[in-house]
């Protein structure tokens, strides 16, 4: 549905409560782009058509639509005005966790552990994780979810030294991490786009062969130890890297 039979239907909602009207009417649209009622990709109208047809005032309007841009439920596009994010848009400077991603956005993370051991490696995961040949590293392969829809396929490595019982982690990784004093704190990431597989496909319920980002992260603590080796297959139709950039100055 479009914006204004939206709010026609549900305006009723912003009466009464203890937050203030902007937080209101930032969860009356939070809500409907995450229950899909709010169709994708649709062109806001203006602030002051929203503020009429609310009885709202400008300033409400936008406060509400900055904490949604800023959550990347709606975007900004430069001249054509606020639109309602057709994919989940994901900053690339940022070393966050898929549960803190999902918890910024408002959204239940949930996870399928597809695999929780501890496996011998060599070759290129023991020469990035600056371990011995045949050493152990805790190996947690997981179906990431968001509101219980697939998103995405990652298979972390970790020496085994920081997790040796892998299969006793439930939560977040990187909370775990954290816990310890082992969190990364830097990392590069490689991203591509590839065609899954078919038992990819199942798991993500995409059609197999469509694409998905493959994407490789490589995480350091703040004294250069590697820490984590992740390869992740992010659903294609569903997140949108953003980066930032800056002119290089040559002097
Ligand atoms: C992100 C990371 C992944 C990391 C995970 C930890 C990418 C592509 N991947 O999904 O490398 O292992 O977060 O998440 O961003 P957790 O703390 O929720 O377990």
């Amino acid at each position: 549905m479009t914006m204004e039979p939206y709010i026609r239907q549900h305006a009723r909602l912003l009466e009464g409560g203890d937050a203030p009207m902007y937080q209101r009417l930032a969860g009356l649209l939070r809500q409907g782009i995450n229950d899909h009622s709010l169709e994708r990709d649709q062109p806001l109208p203006g602030e002051r058509d929203l503020a009429s047809l609310l009885s709202v005032s400008r300033v409400t309007v936008r406060r509400a639509l900055g904490i949604l841009v800023s959550e990347g439920l709606l975007t900004q596009r430069q001249g054509a005005g606020t639109f309602i994010a057709s994919r989940m848009e994901q900053p690339l400077g940022h070393l966050t966790s898929f549960t803190e991603d999902m918890q910024h956005r408002k959204l239940v993370s949930g996870v399928v552990w597809l695999e929780r051991s501890l496996q011998a490696v060599d070759g290129e995961v023991c020469s990035l994780l600056a371990l011995d040949a045949g050493a152990k590293v805790a190996s947690l392969y997981r179906l990431r979810t968001a509101n219980e829809e697939p998103l995405a396929l990652e298979h972390a490595m970790l020496p085994a030294r920081l997790l040796p019982e892998p299969e006793k982690l439930n939560g977040s990784l990187y909370r775990y991490l954290d816990e310890r004093d082992s969190r990364p704190v830097r990392a590069t990431q490689r991203l591509r786009a590839v065609p899954c597989d078919e038992e990819q496909a199942t798991l993500l319920r995409v059609a197999t062969g469509s694409p998905v980002l493959y994407i490789e992260r490589h995480s350091f603590l703040a004294d250069g130890t590697p820490i984590e080796f992740t390869r992740s297959h992010y659903r294609g139709d569903s997140y949108d890297f953003v980066s930032e950039m800056a002119i290089r100055r040559t002097e």
